[in-house]
């Protein structure tokens, strides 16, 4: 029998919550200790009957007290709000918190669960985004495992496994491209929901996949590697890969390349992520070479995807600037998703932010909490 692995959950009810609990099913040696979601009762309640966690909590007040009836049958506390999510990172039996939630909300709790010697297997790449400095020191001073559940990132640490961090030359990020690769502005001036949600490989949730095909995602994206790993901005490239087999790659300073290959499944880096640094077996999806004859790569488009360009300013300038970068996109993408603004108007709203707030270095969790407030202000303020 493998080693037991205590974990709790943030964020369980969502896309990449559900499949740690298929992870969870499949690997036999996972104990979950706490569960949280948004607002979903129904599918809260179920998992809670599943998986028996001492704690769960559901963000909103209301949709909580209602759970606490449901399951008043259960030995489950339930807890509520901003706080509740803390109650579930810091569980004492778990060792390994997986965020899962989408947002600067996971911030907060993550930073909780560090304070508790807990390792993070990291989904919420706003949690690096927003306070990379404060997190990775905390890591050292915790002795805590920041664990990267992103696919991408997931692949970096696979390449990166067996060799010397200062060998590294650079990053090489790969990203799908999104659903409309090859557009021009002009074409994509009538883009309405339906078709940014329309992703060509992966299956996310909605916000994730509107940042995918504005390339606001692979932005965010640049700014977890270098938090995670350690290495300038100006050392990660962005390599448009529409197959999405590849991974990500690592350049080593004598031109070799280590990459991640396999059919895009999230359930191999989440899995990773708990169990590391062991591979445990995993059914179906094997990678059959023979159905790729070819293998493409290109430059991506910074000029219609030119937010990829202000997430590589705001990841250099640091500060509060790739908060104000996120919290713009976030208020951004809920405008777009209520029809309220054009699906141009995301990238153009999140320059604006950049430009309008002046950015502080080294901030505070409150300063960034403020700067997040800010960004919201400006973006809603454009109505
Ligand atoms: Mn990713």
């Amino acid at each position: 029998m493998d080693k037991i692995h205590n974990i709790s959950i943030i964020g369980s009810t969502g896309s990449i919550g559900t499949q740690t609990l298929e992870v969870v099913d499949n690997c036999k040696n996972i104990r979950v200790w706490g569960l949280s979601a948004y607002s979903d009762v129904d599918l809260l309640e179920e998992q809670i009957r599943k998986y028996k966690p001492k704690v769960a909590c559901l963000v909103r007040e209301d949709k909580a007290e209602e759970l606490r009836i449901r399951v008043a049958d259960t030995g489950t506390k339930i807890y509520s709000g901003e706080s509740g999510l803390c109650e579930v990172s810091t569980v004492s039996e778990a060792e390994t918190v997986v965020t899962a939630v989408v947002g600067i909300s996971g911030l907060i709790p993550t930073i909780e669960a560090i304070k508790q010697h807990k390792n993070i297997a990291l989904a919420n790449k706003e949690t690096l985004v927003t306070g990379g400095h404060i997190v990775t020191q905390l890591c050292k001073e915790y002795n805590s495992k920041l664990l990267p559940v992103d696919s991408e990132h997931s692949a970096i640490f696979q390449s990166l496994e067996g060799n010397r961090r200062e060998d590294v030359k650079r990053i090489i990020l790969t990203a799908s491209g999104g659903p409309f690769f090859g557009k021009t502005r002009a074409e994509l001036e009538n883009v309405t929901l339906q078709d940014a949600l329309k992703h060509p490989n992966w299956s996310m949730g909605a916000k994730v996949t509107i940042d995918s095909s504005t390339l606001v995602n692979k932005g965010l994206e640049v700014i977890e590697a270098k938090w995670l790993f350690g290495v300038d901005v100006s050392d990660i490239k962005v390599l448009v890969h529409r197959e999405s087999i590849v991974h990500s790659m690592v350049e080593y300073k004598d031109n070799g390349i280590i990459a991640q290959l396999g059919y895009p499944d999230m359930k191999l880096p989440i899995q990773y992520a708990i169990e590391y640094p062991k591979r445990l077996p995993m059914s179906g999806n094997e990678l059959d070479f023979t159905k790729y004859s070819k293998l493409t790569f290109a430059e991506p488009d910074t000029k219609t995807f030119y937010a990829l360009e202000l997430a590589y300013s705001a990841g250099k300038v640091g500060g509060i600037m790739p908060t104000v970068f996120n919290s713009a996109d976030e208020a951004a993408v809920e405008l777009f998703m209520k029809g309220k603004i054009r699906y141009l108007e995301i990238s153009e709203v999140i320059g604006e932010a950049m430009e309008k707030i002046k950015n502080i270095q080294n901030p505070s969790i409150k300063e960034i909490m403020e700067a997040d407030k800010e960004a919201r202000r400006v973006v809603y303020n454009r109505l």
